[in-house]
């Protein structure tokens, strides 16, 4: 069967024959076939969108004057992809976005929920989220986890506003049905730190000959140890184009986290670098440095802290803006959501 034939339409059939269809909730295919399976590649709703951080920090600042820490719980101004439409609070199809403030002496209240999150800190000393008892501290470039289940608050003893970005499966949680939280109490906390005891890539804790069963060993990544392993790799081969590493659980080797996947890039001074086109869609954070990002027909130039939204099935194109300085990047996408469903794909 060729695309090209003309398939047909609602209007084409009779009126009374589609109102004793709609009676009896049945729906004729045809119409919508070409639409739930266009052509030789997905139609996605997601379009290449790139929210600067100049914008957003003056809105959540004033989200701290307006609305107090009580009458929010979360004080979050979300990252809305206009291609799903802003109200639906969507990145992509899978990927949640916000910008959250603390200001100093406020308390987040403790909660667990079903959606798995993760913080990537941008702003501000002092303040910590305690995930499941384990305090973890907050500093810029931090990666924090809070897998699905686990209780989480977020607390300042600082003296400046903390801005950190979450990014969260809500949106594909929400559509599965399965989206709730529970509010809970201050967790005590339990010593230990998970980045302390899993420091080093190639060796594990093992007292006595034993592995921890623990199912998220590491709950913070702090970023001088990741851009320290960037900086390593690129420097051992010289020669690796992309400078890039993945957050694992290190007792798996998996990526930390059940449906989306987190990663640090480096581009070296001057670097020009292509991403193959492949299905998952993808967020760009920069960490340290600037680039341009190209996508289709779209160029943004991306500085410190700004954010960006690239959808599936399409090139991707860096360009450090520094020929001096490495650019760092943290990147979010879907890979473990489609590799699990069997649609990943990577066209190269
Ligand atoms: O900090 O627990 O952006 O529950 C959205 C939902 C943050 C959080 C969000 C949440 C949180």
């Amino acid at each position: 069967m060729k695309d090209d034939v003309e398939l047909g339409r609602l209007e084409d059939l009779p009126a009374d024959y589609v109102k004793d269809l709609t009676q009896v909730n049945l729906v004729p295919l045809w119409p919508s076939l070409r639409g739930v399976l266009p052509p030789n590649k997905p139609k996605p709703l997601t379009q290449a969108t790139a929210w600067n951080y100049k914008d957003i920090r003056p809105l959540l600042i004033k989200a701290g004057e307006v609305t107090p820490i009580e009458k929010a719980e979360r004080r979050v101004l979300v990252l809305a992809n206009p291609g799903h439409g802003l109200q639906k609070m969507q990145a992509s199809s899978a990927i949640y976005l916000g910008m959250q403030l603390l200001l100093p002496g406020e308390l987040a209240p403790p909660h667990r929920h079903t959606p798995n999150a993760v913080r990537m800190i941008v702003e501000g000393e002092g303040a910590y989220t305690t995930v499941q008892g384990e305090k973890c501290i907050m500093h810029r470039g931090d990666l924090i986890l809070t897998p699905t289940g686990l209780w989480h608050e977020h607390g300042h003893d600082g003296d400046q506003p903390v801005i950190w970005l979450d990014v969260l499966d809500l949106p594909l949680i929400y559509y599965t049905e399965t989206s709730y939280h529970i509010n809970g109490n201050e967790q005590p906390i339990v010593p230990g730190h998970g980045e302390k005891q899993y420091k080093g890539a190639g060796v594990i804790p093992t007292p006595m000959f034993t592995r921890s069963d623990k199912q998220y060993p590491i709950l913070r990544f702090p970023w001088e140890d990741v851009k320290a392993s960037l900086i390593s790799l690129a420097n051992d081969p010289a020669e690796v184009e992309a400078v890039q590493v993945t957050y694992i659980n290190p007792l798996t080797g998996q990526d930390v986290e059940n449906i989306l996947g987190f990663y640090a890039l480096m581009l070296r001074p001057g670097q020009k670098l292509r991403l193959p086109a492949r299905s998952p869609a993808c967020v760009f954070h920069i960490i340290e440095g600037a680039m341009s990002l190209k996508f289709d027909e779209k160029e943004f130039t991306l500085n410190e802290a700004d954010t960006c939204c690239v959808p599936g099935y399409g090139e991707v194109f860096l360009t450090n803006q520094s020929n001096q300085l490495p650019t760092f990047v943290f990147m979010t996408d879907e890979s473990p959501l489609h590799r699990k469903l069997g649609v990943y794909e990577n066209w190269g």
